[in-house]
């Protein structure tokens, strides 16, 4: 299958201005990449906002967008998506907001996710992608840090209002003008529906070369981080993701983990669907009781999954009455995934196993379609790109050879040189010479594929769920009980890892139970994945032999804990509630 290429592409701004950053807060990459990565024809001086314009003018009539969900199932045909984007993009600007505005988008997989970020899109204003499962600390912390000027809630989910936190939100961030309800009851604010204007030509539209939003990082410190992805960086990433993953104007791309998330956002995801002119698909949860009537009912040929749902789909599906047939390829990433769970995905699923190992910051890796089995089964993919650069580096910076297991640093013509507005991490996260610092342990294969061995960052991969330990242990250590506190993960045979607490108590506190601690920390807003599954009190710390808490032998101490002397975690999100599928970023 080739990958579908547009009849007329306009590559106009690129060199307009391209030793001009248009946004200073950001670093971006020096002039001499830039031009090499647009004379290789990896950035193309396209925008979102024109993609969609050319898709709806080559097929107006080809369905873009299936929201199964609601009253009565929507079908929006390109032509329908494009002139939807127009009228919000002229009720937005109607509004004030404009170019360079951010804008807080945390909307479940229905239709108006994407009405409302190619709107945003073609007016230059930038999506924040909030997932679903965010909650009041991390929303007010988006919504504060990018000094956004609106937000874009859904009205209820999961018994979770929405109307609420914005409200509260409202009064505390003198920016936020705006809270616009895209389904349901808006209650005190306005209807997204209402936010339409008659269309005109938008004088300023963004040029390739600018941002076009800011994606969430899981991160490994206390704040998560926000990643500046410019048109052209992203778009080459999408355009690169479909020709590898096969996808053409045919595909039918199922967004069954949360559609903001950058796994089923651009790898291929549905972005990759829409630029091919393809089909996208809404599920609302990702387990197979959703996502099987809907592959059969719309033909579904490929999707995205975290290993843990990849396990539930390989298990439901041999005694599913549905016909899964059309299925061609299952991507599989976010976390590791097992060979042997791996192995399984064929005989059940009767589908390609595709793993990709992907961050927010850029570099994506793939399974290529045509790899032998064992490579697809034991590696987790090449990168898109021949300009990806990457190194595998020991404790000191300096390479590894070939087959060598070290930390992966990697740069390129869709990985960002900086985070948005954080020099300090910046300095610790990217090398003088603008590789970024994965924190992943992998090996390089004699065929450039990676075979991630572990973790270096201070992060707990719940499943495809990233939680950062420091950002968890801030919040134990505001309990007025609590002394000190460390997170560390623990193997999970389902989630892969997850989350123990370890919790020393001031010698004059009354002594707690593990539930409190727990209900302290859903209770302070913070999405329910980053709740402790197990929290367990100690005396002291282990250490090491300078001094510091050893991790590591926190780790290994939780790993002894037998599994039957623990609760059983939670679900992933991804599985239990309708709010919040994994991953999370
Ligand atoms: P984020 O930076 O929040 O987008 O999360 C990206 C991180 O997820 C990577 O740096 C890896 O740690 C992890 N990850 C993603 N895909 C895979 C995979 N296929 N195998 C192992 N880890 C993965
Ligand atoms: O985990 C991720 O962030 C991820 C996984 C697969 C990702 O960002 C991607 C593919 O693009």
């Amino acid at each position: 299958m080739n990958a579908y290429t547009p009849k007329t592409l306009t590559r106009p701004q690129a060199s307009a201005h391209p030793e001009a950053p248009a946004h200073p807060e950001v670093p971006t990459w020096p002039e001499e990449f830039a031009s090499r990565y647009r004379a290789a024809g990896w950035w193309r001086g396209e925008t979102f906002g024109q993609m969609l314009r050319e898709r709806a003018a080559d097929h107006p009539d080809r369905v873009a967008i299936v929201d199964p969900a609601g009253p009565a199932p929507r079908r929006w045909s390109y032509a329908e998506l494009d002139d939807r984007a127009d009228r919000l993009a002229a009720g937005l600007l109607a509004r004030g907001i404009a170019k360079g505005d951010k804008v807080v988008v945390q909307l479940p997989n229905i239709a108006e996710f994407f009405e409302t970020v190619f709107a945003l899109f073609r007016i230059g204003a930038l999506p924040v992608f909030a997932l679903p499962a965010h909650r009041e600390t991390e929303i007010r912390y988006f919504c504060t840090f990018t000094e956004a000027a609106a937000y874009v809630i859904p009205q209820e989910l999961g018994g979770f209002d929405y109307r609420g936190l914005a409200a509260k939100l409202v009064d505390e961030v003198p920016t936020l003008r705006h809270v616009f309800v895209a389904d349901g009851d808006p209650g005190p604010f306005e209807a997204l529906s209402d936010v339409t204007a008659e269309p005109a030509a938008i004088t300023d539209p963004p040029a390739p070369s600018d941002l076009a939003f800011l994606q969430l990082s899981g991160g490994s410190t206390g704040v998560p981080k926000l990643i500046p992805r410019t048109h052209d960086d992203y778009l080459y990433s999408v355009r690169g993701s479909n020709d590898i993953c096969g996808v053409d104007e045919d595909s039918v791309y199922l967004v069954a983990l949360p559609a903001g998330h950058n796994f089923p956002l651009s790898s291929p995801g549905s972005l990759g669907a829409l630029y091919a002119g393809a089909r996208v698909v809404l599920c609302p949860r990702p387990g197979p009781e959703a996502a099987f009537p809907l592959i059969e009912a719309e033909g579904v040929t490929l999707t995205g999954l975290v290993p843990p749902l990849a396990l539930l789909w390989t298990d439901a599906a041999p005694t599913t009455p549905y016909d899964l047939g059309s299925l061609e390829v299952l991507l599989v990433g976010g976390a590791k995934f097992s060979e042997e769970a791996a192995r399984r995905v064929k005989p059940a699923l009767g589908c390609t196993l595709q793993q990709v190992f992907g961050m927010a910051e850029g570099l994506v890796n793939y399974t290529r379609l045509d790899d032998d089995t064992e490579t697809i089964v034991t590696t987790q993919g090449r990168p898109i790109s021949p300009d990806d650069e990457i190194r595998v580096v020991d404790d000191e910076d300096n390479d590894v050879p070939t087959g060598g297991t070290g930390h992966l640093l990697t740069r390129g013509p869709y990985t960002i040189r900086g985070y948005w507005k954080a020099p300090e991490h910046n300095a610790r996260s990217f090398t003088a010479d603008g590789f970024y610092r994965t924190g992943d342990v992998v090996r390089r294969t004699g065929t450039g594929h990676l075979v991630v061995e572990g973790r270096a960052k201070d992060q707990i991969n719940r499943g495809g769920e990233k939680i950062a330990a420091e950002e968890v242990e801030n919040h134990l250590l505001a309990h007025p009980s609590v002394h000190d506190a460390n997170v560390v993960a623990e193997p999970d045979p389902y989630l892969g890892e997850r989350t123990c607490a370890y919790v020393i108590l001031r010698a004059d506190a009354e002594p707690l139970k593990p539930v409190a601690v727990k209900k302290f920390v859903r209770e302070r807003g913070l999405a329910s994945y980053k709740v402790p599954d197990r929290v367990e009190f100690v005396t002291a710390f282990p250490q090491t032999g300078v001094g510091k808490i050893s991790k590591k032998d926190l780790r290994a101490a939780s790993a002894r804990t037998p599994a039957s002397a623990t609760p059983s975690p939670s679900a992933p999100s991804s599985c239990s509630s309708p709010s919040s599928p994994a991953p999370s970023a």
